[in-house]
């Protein structure tokens, strides 16, 4: 039996809107293979340094994404220095793993469960390790909520007012559930941990159960589906509503999903089995950046024609954009300005489009010579122009940027100017900042104000 501490990286508080699923995930594995198990959380706020000191763990295995990545070299170098045997997956060392070789014992790349439980007995060398695929996800070991802080979690929402959980009101106790691995679809932009592997649902039932225990154990009001794409099983979309129906639960949810996978039909039962939010990777106002992002997968039309799906269902319709596009110009930027305003969406998110390393964008910049040697990990924030893709001036796409900022103020439920104000007095400082580098942003809050 081994001793292990699994950390949630980052110091970003924004980041810690949702449970750390994957660690959740592979700590019920490890803990079911008999190992001693405790999660520490930076993300969250807490001293993981005195947590891991304290436990003495054999192993430290450490989750990051490319934003948080530095954060989570910045541990691993700490735990070797401390004679800790260092584990790293997650999506960003999948697809750097020599990278995270210079931090780390084992980089694990794809899924972690069982190539984590083969270093915990022994059985592995240290080096890359390739992860084995789950076949059945409903096989898995139950996740232990109680492993983390979860009344931090269940107050996400208010802790960050502008996040995308419009449908959440304010002082409701959120979760999050991740029912599906992997994504049908293939667009340039995105990169995860199960890109080339098999799509995997866990069944309705399985769902219906962890829904039940969110809400029977811990009080839970509302739930956001982590899956990329919730919806795209219909079968189970059915056997769904009809089960939160039978179980009578109460929990309100909104989930992502493509706008090919919504009908009438499908809306209209969701609705009644508690979906109150939908968020689509809406991307572009405009029809050739739009084909480039999504190959040639979705229109504009379909974008426009599902927002009015969602909305006449009685749900609500929110989009995320990307703006700063490869060969993108200043016109057709302008088209998503205009789409974001015509189609009155109930809430907006727009990024920076980012060429994430292991996706066909990053090919597409590293072909043109875009990509430097040295690269600054924490501007994959997707807020923040990693560098330019396209034939804007940086200072003019910085500016475009603040633009549809105040777009995003203007139009998103969250961004209420009372929110706005109580994550002032929180975090002063942040707030100061951002009104320094974006003053126009007051123009648009009075605005707002005088809008409601
Ligand atoms: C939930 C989520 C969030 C949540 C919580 C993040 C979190 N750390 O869990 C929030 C909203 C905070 C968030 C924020 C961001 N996110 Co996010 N997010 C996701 C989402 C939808 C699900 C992640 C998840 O829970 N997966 C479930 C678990 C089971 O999978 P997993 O994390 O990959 O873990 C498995 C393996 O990787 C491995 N593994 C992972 N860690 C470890 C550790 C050890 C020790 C071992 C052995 C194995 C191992 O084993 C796990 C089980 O098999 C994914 C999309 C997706 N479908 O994956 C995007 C995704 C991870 N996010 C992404 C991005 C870009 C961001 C942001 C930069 C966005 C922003 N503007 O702020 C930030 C980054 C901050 C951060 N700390 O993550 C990208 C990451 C791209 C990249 N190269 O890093 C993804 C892939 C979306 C996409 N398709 O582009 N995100």
């Amino acid at each position: 039996m081994a001793k292990l501490v699994l950390v949630n990286a980052g110091k970003n508080y924004e980041y810690g809107v949702h449970e750390p699923l994957n660690l959740l995930v592979l700590a019920a594995y490890a803990k079911s293979k008999g190992h001693e198990v405790i999660i520490a959380d930076q993300i969250a706020g807490e001293d993981i340094f005195e947590k891991i000191k304290k436990f003495n763990p054999d192993f430290i295995g450490i989750t990051g994404t490319t934003a948080v990545i530095s954060d989570a070299y910045e541990i691993a170098d700490w735990s070797r220095k401390n004679n800790y045997k260092v584990v790293m997956g997650g999506v960003h060392v999948t697809i750097m793993p020599e990278e995270a070789l210079e931090h780390s014992d084992y980089v694990i790349k794809g899924e972690g469960e069982d190539a984590l439980a083969r270093i915990l007995e022994g059985k592995a060398k240290p080096g890359i390790i390739i992860g084995k695929c789950i076949k059945n996800l409903d096989e898995l070991p139950k996740i232990d909520r109680e492993m983390i802080n979860i009344e931090y979690y269940q107050k996400g929402k208010d802790r960050t007012p502008g996040t995308h959980l419009h449908f959440v009101p304010p002082n409701t106790k959120l979760n999050s559930i991740l029912a599906t691995r992997g994504c049908p679809y293939n667009c340039i932009f995105c990169h995860n941990s199960w890109r080339g592997l098999p799509v995997r649902i866990n069944s309705a039932k399985h769902i219906i159960e962890e829904m039940k225990e969110l809400e029977g154990k811990y009080g839970t009001e509302a739930v956001f589906f982590m899956d990329d794409d919730f919806l795209f099983s219909k079968q189970r979309m059915r056997e769904f509503c009809k089960l939160y129906k039978e179980n009578n639960l109460k929990i309100i949810w909104g989930c992502q999903t493509r706008v090919n996978s919504v009908d009438r039909e499908l809306l209209k039962e969701i609705k009644e089995a508690g979906c109150r939010q939908i968020i689509f990777g809406l991307e572009s106002g405009n029809q050739r950046i739009l084909s480039m992002l999504k190959n040639n997968k979705t229109t504009v039309e379909q974008n426009k024609e599902a927002i009015r799906l969602v909305k006449e269902a009685g749900i609500l319709a929110c989009g995320s954009f990307m703006i700063g596009n490869p060969t993108e110009t200043e016109a057709e930027i302008e088209d998503t300005k205009r789409f974001i305003i015509e189609n009155k969406l109930d809430g907006v998110g727009v990024s920076i489009t980012t060429p994430f390393p292991g996706t066909k964008l990053w090919d597409m910049c590293k072909e043109r010579g875009m990509i430097p040697d040295k690269i600054d990990w924490k501007k994959f924030n997707l807020s923040q122009l990693t560098f330019a893709l396209n034939d804007i001036p940086k200072e003019r796409m910085e500016e475009i940027n603040k633009e549809f900022m105040n777009i995003v103020l203007e139009n998103n439920p969250g961004m209420s100017p009372k929110n706005l104000l109580k994550v002032a007095i929180k975090h002063p400082h942040k707030a100061i900042k951002r009104v320094i580098e974006n003053p126009r942003a007051i123009f648009s809050l009075i605005k707002r104000i005088f809008k409601k």
